[in-house]
C-alpha cells in the first residue's frame, strides 16, 4: 500500500454523561481520526489519547506531534505492505503507543477495503456478536449509582464496570450487589491505591466480582503481584499492560490472572492479537476495553472482541451510551441479549460522515498529497 497522504483531525465531542474516574472528569472527549490515503482508497483509524495525561502520558497534543513529526515521515511515499511493516518502520519511536495505534488501524481498514474483507475475518475471529458491558463513572452518591445502573440494566446491560477510588469503592460495590445480586459486576480503580491502602479493598472479595481493574501504579507489576496474593477476587491489568512482554511477565508474576486488552496502549491492533494469542495459549482470560471512542474504534474494538480468547463481555457499549451524534454514519445498538453486532463489510466496515466531522473538528493537518 503505497502511503500517498495522511490528515490528521483533532476531534472533541460531548458525552450524553459526563464520565468521572479516579484521575478526573470529562464533559468532553479529545481523539485524533486518521485518513491515510492509499491508492484511490481511504483508511481510517482512531487515535484514542485523550486532551489531558489522566491514563496515559500521552495526549491528542503529544499524538500530533508525535504522527505529525515522526510517524507519518517515516511512511509518506512509501509502499507499506502490511501492518507489521509498518511497525518495524516506526520502530524508532519509542513508546507513544495510542500515536502508532491510530495509524495502524487506518492501515488495518485498507487492507480490509483492498481485499474485501471485514477486521474480523482478517484477525480470525470467530463471532457474528459480542457480549457487552458498561463502564459507569463514579457518581455523587451509591444511591445515585445504583439509579444510574438500574437504567443501564434496564436497556439490557448483563454486565456492569464500576469506577472506584478510595473513600469511593467498598460501600458502592456493595450497595450495588444488593440490589442486584446476580449481576456480573466488575471495578476499576485507575491506579488509585498503594500497597499500603489496598487493604481497604479485602470486602470487596465477599461481593463475588469478576475482577478488580489496575488498583495500584501502572509501572508496578512487582506490587500486584504481592497484591493478587491477598486477594481471591482476580486482578485484572489495564495501564500495566503496554505490549506482549508485559503480558508474559504480569503473568509469569502472578500480577494479574484477567488482561483487558485495548489495542490503543499497546500501539495497534497486531500487538492486541498477540496479547489475545498469548493469554488464551495459557487459558488467561481477556476482554476488550474502551477508550469511549466513536464510530471508527468501537468498530475495531468489536472485531477485536470477536476473538476466541476474549471470554469477557467488552467495555463495548452502544452509540448512544456515549454520543447522540457519531462521526460514523453506522451506529451501533445493543442486542437484547446484551451483545452488539461485529461489523462485516470490508475493513473496518464503517462510513464517515463528513457532517459531523466537521462539527467537532477542532484542527486539521494534511501531510502529503497534492
Ligand atoms: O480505564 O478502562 C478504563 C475510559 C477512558 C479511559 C480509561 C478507561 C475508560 C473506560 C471506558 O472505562 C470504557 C468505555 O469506552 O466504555
Ligand atoms: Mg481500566
Amino acid at each position: 500500500m503505497k502511503i500517498d497522504r495522511i490528515t490528521l483531525t483533532h476531534l472533541r465531542m460531548p458525552l450524553v454523561n459526563p464520565f468521572e474516574t479516579s484521575f478526573g472528569r470529562i464533559e468532553r472527549r479529545d481523539c485524533i481520526l486518521l485518513e491515510v490515503a492509499s491508492e484511490g482508497l481511504l483508511g481510517y483509524g482512531e487515535c484514542v489519547a485523550d486532551r489531558d495525561p489522566g491514563y496515559s502520558y500521552e495526549t491528542a497534543g503529544t499524538a500530533w506531534h508525535i504522527l505529525g513529526d515522526f510517524i507519518a515521515p517515516a511512511i509518506l511515499g512509501k509502499d507499506v505492505r502490511s501492518p507489521g511493516e509498518f511497525q518495524e518502520r516506526v520502530s524508532g519511536v519509542r513508546g507513544h503507543q495510542m500515536a502508532k495505534a491510530g495509524l495502524e488501524m487506518a492501515l488495518w481498514d485498507l487492507m480490509g477495503k483492498r481485499e474485501g474483507r471485514c477486521l474480523r475475518d482478517l484477525f480470525g475471529g470467530v463471532r457474528e456478536r459480542v457480549e457487552v458491558g458498561v463502564s459507569v463513572g463514579i457518581q455523587a452518591s451509591p444511591e445515585a449509582l445504583v439509579e444510574v445502573v438500574a437504567g443501564y440494566v434496564s436497556q439490557g446491560y448483563r454486565r456492569i464496570k464500576i469506577k472506584i477510588k478510595p473513600g469511593r469503592d467498598v460501600a458502592e460495590a456493595k450497595v450495588l450487589r444488593i440490589a442486584f445480586p446476580d449481576m456480573r459486576l466488575q471495578v476499576d480503580a485507575n491506579s488509585a491505591y498503594t500497597l499500603e491502602n489496598a487493604d481497604r479493598l479485602k470486602p470487596l472479595d465477599d461481593l463475588d466480582l469478576l475482577l478488580i481493574e489496575q488498583p495500584l501504579a501502572e509501572d508496578d507489576l512487582w506490587d500486584h503481584s504481592r497484591l493478587q496474593a491477598r486477594l481471591s477476587t482476580p486482578i485484572c491489568l489495564d495501564e500495566s499492560i503496554l505490549s506482549v512482554r508485559h503480558a508474559r511477565q504480569a503473568l509469569e508474576m502472578r500480577a494479574c490472572r484477567v488482561i483487558n486488552i485495548k489495542a490503543g496502549r499497546v500501539g495497534g491492533l497486531s500487538e492486541a492479537v498477540a496479547i489475545h494469542d498469548l493469554c488464551s495459549s495459557q487459558g488467561v482470560p481477556v476482554w476488550c476495553g474502551g477508550m469511549l471512542e466513536t464510530g471508527v474504534g468501537r468498530a475495531a474494538n468489536l472485531a477485536l472482541a470477536s476473538l476466541p480468547g476474549f471470554t469477557l463481555p467488552g467495555d463495548i457499549s452502544a452509540s448512544d451510551r456515549y454520543y447522540t451524534q457519531d462521526i460514523t454514519h453506522e451506529r451501533f445498538n445493543l442486542n437484547p441479549d446484551s451483545t452488539i453486532d461485529v461489523p462485516d463489510a470490508p475493513g473496518l466496515g464503517v462510513t464517515i460522515d463528513p457532517q459531523a466531522l466537521e462539527r467537532f473538528t477542532i484542527d486539521r493537518l494534511v501531510i502529503g498529497g497534492i
